[in-house]
């Protein structure tokens, strides 16, 4: 069985039953002049990510697992965006530099260029932070045997964290890579990366990608 070097321990998983999840990796949170730069935030933090996450898809891919992207955004009428989340999050669904902010359908909705999903990979559209909630991931994966996760993507400590959790307590092992999860904040990035390797690996387990793809070369 494969084994990578992680923290707090080496990381088991069988290809058979292991599936990459790459999160919300949209223009809209990565391009400069986006929604997630409009906020102040420093795109720079999650652009980091996109080299890493290329070298990882291509090795990936030369694999037989599973890849499945998401996306954060709502239906063009927002009947699925809660009115607390607009109410704290207003911008969503204006016009921006890249269409609606956060709409289904919109240019900056959409995967950046660089880790456009592949065909056959599953783009699984979520209105929440959480990857499981009101979507078909648990499905997707379940038919597929899948038992562990590989879990990349932006922003650590929002959408990456909320699913790692809720993959726990459907049963999923989880793997998240330091240098393919990315934070506006460093601050958040390290915490939250501590956070789930922290008591023995509460939600999972953290490495470096390299170290992945090492194993599966
Ligand atoms: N994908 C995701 O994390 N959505 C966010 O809203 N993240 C923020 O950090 N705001």
């Amino acid at each position: 069985m494969p084994s990578v070097d992680a923290k707090p321990g080496p990381f088991e998983f069988d290809l058979d039953t292991t599936a990459l999840l790459v999160i919300d990796m949209q223009r809209d949170f990565l391009l400069p002049g986006g929604f997630g730069e409009s906020l102040g935030n420093d795109v720079s933090q999650l652009r980091r990510t996109i080299e890493p996450l290329e070298k990882l898809l291509a090795a990936w891919r030369a694999t037989t697992m599973p890849i499945i992207h998401t996306r954060e955004g709502h239906l063009p009428d927002l009947s699925d965006c809660p009115p607390a989340k607009l109410k704290r999050g207003p911008m969503i669904g204006q016009e921006g530099n890249f269409g609606r902010i956060l709409v289904r359908g919109e240019y900056g909705h959409d995967i950046i260029d660089e880790l456009k999903p592949g065909e056959g990979e599953p783009v699984v559209d979520k209105p929440g932070k959480g990857a499981f909630y009101a979507t078909d991931l648990h499905k997707i994966l379940d038919n597929d045997g899948i038992k562990s996760l590989v879990v990349t993507g932006v922003t650590t400590e929002v959408c990456v964290h909320t699913t790692v959790r809720e993959a726990n307590d459907r049963g999923y092992e989880c793997l998240v890579l330091a240098d393919c999860v990315g934070s506006y904040f460093p601050e958040f990035q390290q915490i939250g990366l501590e956070m789930i390797a922290a008591q023995g690996g509460i939600f999972g387990w953290v490495a470096e990608s390299p170290a992945l793809i090492e194993e599966i070369a």
